[in-house]
């Protein structure tokens, strides 16, 4: 892989039900030209796997680790506790409990080891991949024009929206 198809954002998961949910983060970078991977890694269901992911983050260039989870959802918690690379937790909505479980599990971190938190869902979802984008964007001036466009066009969509008679 060239250094300019490194990965620079992982996308991880706990399960591939949680797709539906995370492939909106993904379409984001896709639109941005982000390099970035994605894969299952479930906490409690390949631990080990989640360690080897986490402790060799940074060494493989990972900038911003997107992780999302349902339920009882440690992955987001366990990752930021093994790397420093910013994890950005996405809360995918449950069964039972609709999401309201996996929001308060990734956003009630305790003191010190923090996780970007988003809204449950699909909006949460993108606005990961859109912060990742935005934290790349610092150092990145090409990517932050690609970002002042993409909230320009946003405003002149919002701008032309009409209501019903
Ligand atoms: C979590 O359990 C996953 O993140 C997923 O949201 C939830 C259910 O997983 P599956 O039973 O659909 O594999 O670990």
């Amino acid at each position: 892989m060239s250094e300019q198809n490194k990965p620079l954002v992982g996308v991880i998961m706990g399960s591939s039900s949680d797709w539906d949910v995370m492939q909106n983060a993904v379409a984001i970078l896709k639109q941005f030209g982000v390099p970035y991977e994605a894969q299952v890694i479930s906490a409690h269901r390949m631990p080990d796997e989640m360690y080897a992911y986490a402790k060799s983050a940074r060494a493989r260039g990972l900038r911003a680790i997107i992780a999302g989870a349902g339920g009882a959802a440690h992955l987001p918690g366990m990752v930021a506790a093994m790397t420093i690379v910013p994890v950005l937790g996405v809360p995918v909505p449950s069964k039972y409990l609709r999401g309201e479980d996996s929001m308060l599990s990734i956003l009630q971190m305790p003191k010190g080891v923090p996780v970007a938190t988003f809204a449950i869902g699909e909006a949460g979802a993108a606005n990961a991949a859109l912060t990742a984008v935005a934290m790349l964007a610092a150092n990145d001036d090409v990517l932050a024009e690609k970002l002042e466009a993409f909230r320009t066009t946003q405003t002149a969509a919002a701008k032309a929206m009409v209501l019903p008679d």
